[in-house]
């Protein structure tokens, strides 16, 4: 079986301390969450930054502060990979310029508008293209977040006007209020529309987080967990942080004996 890549979403830029107090928010906090995640499987750490009152932030500062605390605390270890979907409402140009100013060897890369819960996530076709287009000129390799079957299709058209390149990594966000939910086969279709030599990752929200980590790590996917999609270790009681949600997965690739990448196999696999 091929190795599986944990990605860990520490913080993400909707989730908040009211909602599980153990939310990594400072670059200390975070620094000592990615540690934790790496040491107990994780690969990938994927980043959203807070300012110093807790609000998401997508100032260069806020993410060099969390991206040197984090390589202090990690080393070259784990791939940092930078979100430029940041938070709801987040300017396009304050969503480009960590990736025009840091170079990371990955980002984040979100192809369409939708509906996100009660809000709008605004991505335009022209704002998508731009973004893509530096990603592609500064050499940064993009995760493709899709949350919707449609999406797919979005990321092929790009990849038909050479803003992205084949193969792809994609990530399935899947059980937002507004995307498609978390079923077994809405996954299923999913995969079922990639391209030979396609990557793909799920990422279930809320109560799909632990049945979608499961489904792939049988269907030879990549699994993200952690408290951007989900704070809970079960129903009702709260996990205790990020890499306890981690360890469960890595606990069940060891059951069904399926490796898990350590962070410079994930870098190979990832081509990056
Ligand atoms: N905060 C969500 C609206 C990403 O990181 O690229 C978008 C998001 C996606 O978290
Ligand atoms: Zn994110």
């Amino acid at each position: 079986m091929n190795p599986l890549i944990i990605t860990a979403a520490i913080t993400g830029g909707e989730t908040t301390k009211a909602q599980n107090p153990a939310l990594p928010e400072t670059p200390e906090e975070q620094a000592i969450a990615a540690r934790e995640c790496v040491e107990a499987g994780a690969s990938v750490i994927h980043l959203h930054v807070r300012d110093e009152s807790g609000t998401p932030s997508q100032r260069l500062d806020h993410f060099r502060a969390s991206v040197d605390a984090i390589r202090t605390a990690c080393g070259a270890g784990p791939t940092i990979q930078i979100s430029t979907g940041g938070a709801i409402g987040a300017s396009m140009e304050d969503r480009i310029a960590p990736i025009v100013e840091l170079k990371p060897e990955m980002a984040s890369l979100n192809v369409a508008s939708m509906n996100f819960s009660d809000e709008v996530f605004m991505n335009t076709p022209a704002d998508v293209r731009k973004l893509a287009g530096h990603m592609r000129d500064l050499g940064v390799t993009p995760e493709i977040e899709v949350y919707d079957a449609g999406h797919i299709d979005i990321a092929k058209r790009l990849m038909k006007e050479g803003l992205l390149k084949k193969p792809a990594h994609y990530q399935f966000v899947l059980g937002v209020p507004g995307g498609l939910s978390g079923e077994s086969r809405n996954l299923q279709f999913m995969v079922n529309s990639l391209e030979d030599g396609d990557s793909w990752a799920v990422a279930g929200v809320g109560r799909y987080q632990l049945s979608l980590a499961v489904m792939a790590v049988v269907m030879g996917g990549f699994v993200r967990v952690g408290f951007e999609d989900n704070v809970y270790y079960h129903k009702g009681v709260l996990a205790k942080n990020n890499a306890e949600l981690v360890a469960r997965v890595k606990r069940i690739a060891d059951e069904v004996g399926r490796p898990v990448a350590g962070c410079d196999e994930a870098r190979e696999i990832l081509g990056l």
